[in-house]
């Protein structure tokens, strides 16, 4: 998780869930690069099933691996990395390994038809497992390691990861992805495949320091674990994201004190960790009562937190509004997805199109905040003993998140050097380092300050934003 981070003085992550390639490489310029983010993580870009109705999870079917889906084309798909990559941002692939479509008939986004276990060109039936379970080879069990791995999840043709044709069919793409300049892989599903089959696919990769994470949602009744997967690269830690909700919605911050390795999740160099993800904030993957843009100023806190605290590597989500669970992007209609951008401008994020939680003032200033304070640890924890805490970051920053409903005033106590700092929640610092967009503080010779934070608020100081 940590590697990002060393190798660019950048760690957060951003998922621009569903939008078209032609606005991702204008996000990377315009704002995602100026802000700091490491990378971001796009949709899956193989061709994929059209099926009625254009839901977001026709993207986690594949039909063949042409770089020709509902984001855009190969052409624009190789413009943006180049364009991300040229602006300091890493472009992140989501990898879908495990399966391909559904087992049924229909056509893909580039026009591929297939049919069960079908698909001219890529696979034919001996590509795929077929578990001899349950009647229709679904996975019903999933405390039977054989079964979530050989199974299909939720009907998805499952590919036989173990036979060498299908490895290297794998990695072919993901080399072509490569050859294209992507940076990293989300590895869909890993957990339905044996962690050697994906070690197998990653010694064929022409680039052996790409980032990995590993799609695992780890369960305490199953036998299938996260760890078994660290040989391979990072892992998700879905159990960050759970205990956020249950914490930010149920629970006391005060908790939150020794938050991470102690409360069972794994190694923190190992973790990339979200508040929601585009399944668990619809019900789906793992599921849970997770803190989403639906939540309102509470989702902002929770991702100044999760961006404040070191634990994980951290993804920022970036949403679409929707009513129901299977409801796909903005569209002009059918497939033909919206622009974010328009005339220069991103006004597709607005109140009924795209929600661009990683674009509000706190969440994208908290980027610069993680940055200048990687490496450093907790110190000076303070709470009130139920709803208010603030934490140093050794003498790089200082966090205050408060989740009362009336505001904290008190004299804070921070390892700051003196001087005037932007709470970063409120306002950048300026172009030339001479004032704040938002609110200021005074640090004294003693590192404290007085302030006021508003009730589910927060107040961020960090090194960066340091008036000279
Ligand atoms: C993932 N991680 O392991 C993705 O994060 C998750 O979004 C994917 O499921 C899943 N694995 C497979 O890549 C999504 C939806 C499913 C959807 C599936 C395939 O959560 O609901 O299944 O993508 O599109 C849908 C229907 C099923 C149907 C299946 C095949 O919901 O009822 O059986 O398609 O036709
Ligand atoms: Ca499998």
């Amino acid at each position: 998780a940590a590697e990002a981070a060393v190798t660019t003085n950048r760690s957060v992550l951003v998922h621009l869930f569903e939008w078209k390639w032609t606005d991702v490489a204008l996000e990377c310029e315009r704002f995602l690069g100026p802000k700091g983010f490491a990378a971001v993580q796009v949709s899956p870009p193989q061709e994929h099933a059209v099926v009625a109705g254009a839901p977001w999870y026709q993207r986690y079917q594949p039909v063949s691996y042409k770089i020709e889906s509902r984001g855009g084309t190969r052409a624009q798909f190789a413009d943006m990395v180049r364009r991300c990559n040229a602006a300091g941002v890493d472009v992140y692939a989501d990898a879908v390994v495990n399966h391909m479509t559904g087992v049924y008939s229909g056509t893909g986004s580039a026009g591929t038809s297939f049919t069960p276990y079908a698909y001219p060109g890529t696979y034919q039936s001996w590509d795929f497992h077929h578990c001899g379970r349950n009647g229709n080879d679904d996975i019903v069990d999933y405390g039977d390691r054989y079964e979530v791995q050989n199974c299909e999840l939720a009907n998805l043709a499952d590919l036989d990861t173990g036979s060498p044709y299908v490895r290297d069919r794998l990695a072919g793409y993901l080399n072509d992805l490569l050859s294209l300049g992507v940076d990293g892989f989300r590895i869909d599903a890993a957990k339905h495949m044996d962690t050697n089959d994906i070690a197998s696919i990653r010694s064929r990769l022409s680039n052996p320091n790409v980032y990995i994470y590993q799609e695992v949602i780890e369960a305490a009744n199953e036998p299938v674990k996260a760890s078994e997967y660290f040989s391979n690269g990072d892992v998700t830690e879905f159990k960050y994201s759970t205990e956020i909700g249950r914490v930010f919605k149920t629970g006391q911050l005060s908790w939150l004190s020794g938050f991470g390795e102690s409360w069972g999740f794994m190694r923190s160099d190992l973790a990339e960790v979200f508040v929601d993800n585009h399944d668990n904030q619809r019900g789906h993957g793992g599921g849970g009562n997770v803190v989403t843009h639906k939540d309102g100023q509470l989702y902002d806190l929770a991702n100044y937190f999760m961006l404040a605290w070191p634990y994980g590597y951290p993804q920022v989500m970036s949403s679409y509004h929707f009513t129901s669970h299977d409801q796909g992007p903005p569209s002009y209609g059918g497939n033909t997805t919206r622009d974010v951008w328009v005339n220069g401008s991103p006004s597709g994020c607005n109140s009924t199109e795209w929600v661009c939680e990683h674009r509000r003032t706190g969440i994208s200033n908290m980027v610069s905040f993680r940055n200048a304070t990687v490496g450093t640890g907790v110190s000076n924890w303070w709470s009130n003993g139920y709803q208010a805490i603030a934490f140093s970051r050794g003498t790089k920053g200082y966090a205050v998140v408060n989740k009362e409903n009336f505001a904290v005033n008190r004299t804070w106590q921070t390892s700051l050097p003196a001087g005037t700092y932007c709470d970063v929640i409120t306002g950048d610092i300026n172009s030339t380092r001479t004032g704040c967009l938002g609110r200021s503080v005074v640090v004294n010779s003693s590192g404290q300050f007085t302030a006021g934070v508003g009730a589910v608020q927060g107040l961020a100081l960090h090194a960066g934003a340091r008036l000279n």
